[in-house]
């Protein structure tokens, strides 16, 4: 077994725009981040990931990026940034940064130049075709609603843009693309980044000749997955990547990759093969449902969690995560965000974190943040949420059906403010007024309360945390599944050697009994975390409370 120091970290995202304003005017900063280093040192943090912060018109929140090389005003400046990387690492922690490379803005040079004439240099960085019979190219749909096409008055073409119509699609087939991309990537590299979080990257290969994808609902636009996820072709270009940047550094590279398989990890995440040390994969969150059935099929997340979990042991490594800011608050998806909040938090906590692979915590989740419900469509900001709504109201839709799928589903939910303390306005994120509003639980629900009780969601993780760094076993041991057909829990057990933990969650609001299965042991049973008080140690047979999870040493 080989120690690897990006295995052994515990990461947190943040989400810049929403963690801490220094200045007041309502936006979170670099400033700001560096105000909370202490409080994520404090709890353990390894590794910092830092959603976008390079200059962008802010179409999607920094996914836009217009310059590679520059920071975004509303957060600061280079020297901030500076300043950010070594009081990170005078913590002796990492900074890692999102590499958004399947797209820039349109306002990036490079478009502009693209847009400019069919003959310019620049045109072929982008994907521009000719439409067809007056309309789009291809029945593609963006995945941020509408066409993925978005034609341009001046040279009468269109360009694809597999998000917003603000984030052209880079021509991966052009090799001056990709060799000034390697470029950026090193630049960063040289300045001393302890790696990327890279977006949004099992979609730069898109099929050859755009061919009209099935439809057989005749609708306008079909999603175009099957046209740019994970296609034939694509390691080629991870492959290249790999070599011109990420194999001269030892850093740490967590590859986005929606619509990868586990018989694929191989060659994404292979120890040698791989392309990067770890990938998020989405077919656990693809399970919750976010609205469509209140119960949760745990039948379906152990079996997906498993595969994961067994078919990368010894082959790869995984990216452990239930948020991001992508996604809703697990606590109201997953949970139970009302009275059962603190239970559900702790035990979805317990339940993911102690898998084998690098947990990652997204900027509120370990004091329980909840969903929030604007009443408004003015009051959310997402580009996906407007798009969304747009394009619902146009099929007819009525203002309160869409926004009770914003509700439960869409990304605003999770990039509310920070909730910093209950007794400021704006729950201590900013003393102007904050570019999309606080949730206005931040009254009970907030880091300065959690920090006070010894009992909270905090300092669950922060147990959680230390659990894991003192016992090698829940970092390198093998996974393995027990009690696979009950129906409310969710109990593994992690090994390593002859030593054995045991992490059994009930993920339901009803009681549920646990018995310990044949072959494991209970006798010398030591417990070792739980989010109800236990009296006794005894393993063997127990009755788990709604939403119990206990961790035990055998
Ligand atoms: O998300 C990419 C994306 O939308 C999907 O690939 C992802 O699989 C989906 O969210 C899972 O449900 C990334 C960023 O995380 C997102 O914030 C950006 O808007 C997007 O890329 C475009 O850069
Ligand atoms: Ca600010």
């Amino acid at each position: 077994m080989k120690k690897i120091w990006w295995k052994e970290a515990v990461a947190y995202q943040i989400y810049p725009r929403s963690f801490m304003d220094s200045n007041g005017d309502g936006i979170g900063d670099l400033q700001g981040v560096i105000s909370k280093l202490d409080y994520l040192q404090d709890l353990g943090i390894d590794v910092v990931w830092i959603s976008p912060i390079y200059r962008s018109p802010n179409d999607d929140n920094g996914y836009d990026i217009s310059d590679y090389q520059d920071i975004m005003d509303d957060f600061g400046t280079m020297a901030d940034f500076n300043l950010l990387l070594e009081e990170v690492h005078r913590r002796k922690m990492k900074l890692i940064m999102d590499l958004v490379i399947n797209h820039t803005s349109d306002e990036h040079p490079w478009f502009i130049e693209s847009r400019s004439s069919k003959d310019n240099p620049y045109r072929d960085y982008y994907i521009w075709h000719p439409g067809k019979d007056g309309k789009e190219p291809n029945n593609w749909e963006s995945i941020f609603s509408g066409s993925a096409w978005e034609y341009d008055e001046l040279t009468k073409e269109y360009y694809m843009h597999i998000f917003s119509k603000k984030q052209p699609d880079l021509n991966w087939e052009n090799p001056l693309v990709r060799e000034e991309l390697y470029k950026m990537v090193n630049w960063w590299f040289d300045k001393g980044i302890d790696g990327f979080r890279v977006d949004a990257i099992s979609h730069i290969k898109k099929v050859p000749q755009f061919p009209d994808l099935p439809n057989p609902d005749k609708k306008k636009y079909v999603p175009s997955m099957n046209g740019h996820m994970n296609r034939e072709g694509i390691q080629v270009f991870l492959e290249e990547l790999k070599q011109e940047t990420f194999a001269k550094y030892d850093i740490m590279t967590v590859g986005e990759a929606n619509g990868v398989n586990v018989d694929q990890a191989e060659e994404w995440v292979g120890a040698k093969t791989g392309k990067f040390n770890m990938i998020f994969q989405f077919e656990h969150l693809d399970l919750w449902g976010k609205g469509a059935s209140d119960r949760l099929d745990i039948h379906a997340l152990k079996k997906t969690l498993t595969k994961w979990q067994t078919g990368l042991d010894g082959v790869g490594w995984n990216a452990l995560f239930l948020e991001n800011h992508d996604q809703p608050r697990s606590v109201s998806t997953w949970g139970n965000d009302q009275e059962l909040r603190d239970k559900s938090a702790k035990c979805l906590a317990a339940m993911y974190f102690l898998m084998q692979g690098t947990p990652f915590i997204y900027q509120g989740q370990e004091i329980g943040m909840t969903n929030v419900k604007f009443d408004s469509i003015d009051d959310y900001n997402d580009v996906a949420i407007k798009n969304l709504y747009k394009s619902e109201r146009e099929e007819g839709k009525s203002n309160v059906e869409i926004l009770e799928v914003i509700w439960s589903s869409g990304r605003d939910n999770s990039r509310t403010p920070m909730q910093w303390n209950g007794h400021e306005s704006n729950g201590g994120f900013t003393t102007g007024t904050p570019w999309i509003k606080v949730n206005p639980n931040y009254v009970e629900i907030n880091v300065e309360d959690a920090l006070q009780d010894p009992g909270s969601i905090y300092h669950f993780y922060k147990k959680l945390i230390n659990l894991r760094k003192e016992n090698e076993t829940l970092i390198y041991g093998s996974y393995n599944l027990i009690i696979e057909d009950d129906d409310s829990i969710y109990a593994y057990t992690r090994t390593l050697g002859n030593d054995t933990f045991v992490v059994i969650t009930n993920l339901f609001a009803e009681r549920a009994e646990f018995i310990l299965p044949k072959g494991l042991n209970a006798k010398d049973a030591v417990f070792c975390l739980g989010n109800y008080s236990v009296d006794s140690v005894e393993l063997s047979v127990l009755t788990l409370q709604p939403y119990e999870a206990r961790v035990y040493r055998i």
